[in-house]
């Protein structure tokens, strides 16, 4: 998205002017526009003057854009956490092209999306034909961004309306986060995590299977460590991407016990991009509608305060309730 205002926070005039003038009328906006740039298109748009803009560009969203949904309804915001290449993106496609091709949870309708052009960027490479398996999306790259793109897809269920906002962040930014959480590069995870309302930690079976599931396994341990301090009693949900390669039964219980370990409460689920052995239909992966039903009903668990026997402690409250 660039900017052609110079108002921070607006993105006029790819999107509304954050002051809700027509861009042209706004100073800032004259303000931000670069002076050859703003003789060329006031020419070109002598005759298409003032365009109809939309609050959204149908691209991946940023952190200025989530008002605008904000403001309609309550957002779930749903973090993907885990190491690069370990199969978060190509989730977020599947979802998206289940969704629309009628496989859904039961009593789940598409509702709309203000990220369609995005959500295509994403999943357009992922193509599954009835006939063969998945190509995969392209890599997501760290870039100099601090933000993650959104993606957003409304959906109805039974019980509400559920705005589903799912961040694809580089895998980059967890490692920095799980090793030092005041990281600058791990930024955008820190951002993420203070705001997200259910998280997915990606184990990347593949990886964990493979010549350096040591390193692996232990990068996991530090994601699920940071993530388990962090969680305050949201969601937490343990998701085996890659399911179609098996890890050692030795390996999975020490993930699963470090998870049991820093999380306390999650789910676990299993996922993958090509189909169960044996079964026939290859355009639908397996786990994946499963775990969205989860995602759209998943809510947080109120945290019980810690009791602690300490005296001195007792006294200082017992003095707040007075003062
Ligand atoms: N075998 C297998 N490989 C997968 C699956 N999903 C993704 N991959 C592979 O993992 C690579 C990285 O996937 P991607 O979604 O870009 O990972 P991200 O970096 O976490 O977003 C892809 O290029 C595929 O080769 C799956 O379900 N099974
Ligand atoms: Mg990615």
């Amino acid at each position: 998205m660039s900017s052609g205002c110079s108002h921070r926070g607006c993105y006029a005039p790819s999107m509304t002017c954050v002051r809700g003038e027509v861009p042209e009328d706004c100073p800032h906006f004259a303000k931000g526009a670069a002076p050859d740039d703003a003789e060329v298109s006031a020419k070109d748009d002598a005759s298409a003057e003032r365009q109809l803009r939309f609050p959204w560009t149908g691209n991946a969203m940023g952190p200025a854009d989530l008002p605008y949904l904000a403001g309609a309804s309550k957002l779930k915001l749903l973090t993907l956490a885990g190491a690069s290449d370990a199969g978060k993106t190509s989730l977020l496609a599947a979802f998206y092209l289940l969704v629309a091709r009628g496989i859904r949870p039961d009593g789940v309708e598409f509702a709309g999306s203000v990220t369609l052009e995005g959500w295509e960027n994403i999943a357009g490479s992922l193509r599954w034909t009835s006939a063969s398996g998945p190509t995969f999306p392209p890599h997501t790259s760290t870039g100099s961004g601090r933000y993650p793109g959104m993606l957003h897809l409304a959906l109805e269920t039974p019980q509400s309306r559920c705005e589903l906002v799912a961040a694809d962040a580089p895998g980059e930014w967890f490692s920095y986060w799980a090793s030092n959480q005041a990281s600058p590069q791990g930024a955008g995870a820190r951002w993420l995590s203070e705001r997200t309302d259910v998280f997915l930690v990606i184990a990347d079976s593949q990886a964990l299977a493979g010549p350096d599931r040591g390193q692996t396994r232990v990068a996991l341990s530090n994601l699920l460590r940071r993530i388990g301090t962090e969680a305050a009693g949201r969601p937490i949900a343990l998701v085996w991407t890659k399911c179609d390669v098996t890890v050692s039964p030795e390996m999975e219980a020490r993930i699963k016990d470090a998870a049991q370990r820093s999380l306390g409460h999650f789910r676990e689920f299993r996922v993958s991009m090509l189909p169960a052995q044996g079964e026939e239909a290859r355009n639908r992966g397996q786990g994946i509608v499963e775990l969205l039903q989860w995602i759209l009903s998943a809510k947080p668990t109120p945290v019980v305060p810690e009791v602690r026997d300490d005296a001195s402690r007792a006294l200082f409250q017992a003095f707040g309730a007075f003062a």
